[in-house]
């Protein structure tokens, strides 16, 4: 089932014509309308005329985050404040936050991104979705509420916390799907588990749209079997509207709507693109927006264009699974680190419940890594040996996965930090 399946099954060559029009349309009015854009372009040399082809988008400029950050908080919106009628905040890690702003159209067409993406999860009119992602500044909540509205889903509006009440709700309202990050998902089983309920038997969940941060194939094994349901990877960034892009019934690989996005991969270091299949940072242009124009936005994650069609016959192309940002890469001795590199590894270790920590210092000049892991209450024994070789276990399976050897050390069960938004994997005590 699709949403919009003229658009979303539209033949290639057509969607293609159909993006650069789109492009095109967008240059020329930045070129015109905005100072920053006309700047920009000028000093880089190039002109709307120069975009011939959709390939030629690669002659404009990039646009980072600071760009965002230094324009605080609306110096780069193109509409005058009373076309407003949203504004979302997403928390900067250093310095100002960055401030987005939605015109009636800019929500709306945000909102159709989702009815898609969660028609493609094969939910819809009769579902009840239990929206728990943060509502207000994070485009998670109201981003997902606003979507699954459209499809005629029936929301509960929980947001983030009071998980015991979370699980009531789910029990009570018969809900059939939830919104949220992966981290809570886990939080709230966890949750029900020491309430005594099982959500594989005891309610009628059945999908998850999971997202906002990163997450392995082993989690989403390790979700589905649990809790017996299925669950899709959402993504999104604040700067390109919130949430918008997901897996279809498939699960396997995000759907970048090609009417919305212009996808590019390219090279972190040198900026060149990269072929389908390569893996590398994707930068994204927003076709059709009006508050806040993105053009070539480095979002600084790394995945590669998936180059077969999808079964599913939607013909938007698929990014693979988000490997890592460019730059929560830690470097470690010289050898380049994911987090999600490291939760890869620890998920296929049954003794552990899949919480960890991951703190990184500097002692005489080297890096040392030290990986927190928590242990499952059944796995857990006062048996010096047995933990020891646990922890054996865990070093032994780091150093393979990762090249480099990591200090190890088990945890308690319950004992790790719980997050109900995004996980904070990495503690970096670093004087750089
Ligand atoms: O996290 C928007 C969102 C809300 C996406 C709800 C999905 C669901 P930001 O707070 O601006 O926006 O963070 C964006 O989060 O650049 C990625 O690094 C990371 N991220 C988002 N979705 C995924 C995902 C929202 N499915 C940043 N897998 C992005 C891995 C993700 N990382």
């Amino acid at each position: 089932m699709a949403w919009d399946p003229r658009i979303e099954m539209m033949p290639e060559p057509e969607l293609k014509k159909l993006q650069f029009t789109l492009l095109k349309t967008l240059v020329y009015r930045l070129y015109s309308f905005s100072n920053f854009y006309r700047s920009r372009m000028d000093e880089h040399g190039v002109h709307p005329d120069d975009i011939q082809t959709l390939d030629d988008a690669k002659k404009l400029p990039f646009m980072v985050k600071s760009d965002l950050r230094d324009n605080y908080p609306d110096k780069l919106f193109t509409v005058s404040r009373d076309e407003l009628v949203r504004y979302h905040v997403s928390s900067g890690t250093t310095g100002k936050p960055t401030v987005v702003g939605y015109t009636q159209k800019d929500v709306d067409i945000w909102t159709t991104s989702l009815a898609r993406a969660l028609t493609a999860c094969g939910i819809g009119r009769g579902d009840v979705v239990q929206v728990s992602y943060g509502y207000g500044l994070f485009t998670g909540g109201l981003g997902l509420h606003y979507g699954a509205e459209r499809i005629g889903a029936t929301v509960v509006p929980t947001s983030v916390g009071n998980t015991e009440r979370q699980l009531e709700l789910m029990q009570d309202l018969h809900v059939t799907a939830i919104a949220c990050t992966p981290s809570y998902l886990i939080h709230i089983s966890e949750v029900a588990e020491k309430m005594g309920i099982s959500i594989k038997d005891d309610t009628v969940l059945r999908a998850a749209i999971l997202g906002a941060e990163p997450w392995s194939e082993q989690m989403r094994i390790r979700i589905e079997e649990q809790l017996g349901i299925r669950a899709y990877n959402i993504y999104g960034t604040s700067e390109l509207s919130g949430p918008m892009f997901c897996e279809c019934e498939e699960q396997n690989g995000i759907h970048m709507w090609s009417d919305l996005a212009l996808v590019e991969i390219v090279d972190p270091e040198t900026g060149e693109p990269l072929p389908p299949g390569t893996r590398g940072e994707m930068v994204v242009t927003i076709l059709q927006k009006e508050a806040l124009p993105i053009i070539r936005y480095r979002t600084g994650d790394i995945t590669s264009l998936i180059p077969e069609p999808c079964p599913c016959g939607r013909t938007h192309p698929r990014i693979e699974r988000l490997s890592g940002r460019v730059d929560d890469m830690l470097i470690i001795r010289g050898i380049n680190v994911f987090p999600s590199q490291v939760e890869h590894a620890l998920l296929g270790i049954p003794e552990l419940s899949g919480h960890f920590q991951i703190i990184v210092d500097r002692k005489q000049a080297l890096d040392v890594m030290l990986v927190q892991v928590e242990m499952k209450p059944e796995a857990f024994s006062d048996k010096i040996t047995d933990l020891m070789a646990v922890r054996q276990k865990v070093a032994h399976t780091l150093k393979n996965a990762l090249n480099v050897g990591v200090g190890v050390e088990l945890a308690e069960p319950g004992s790790l930090p719980r997050f109900e938004g995004k996980a904070k994997r990495v503690v970096d005590k670093r004087v750089m």
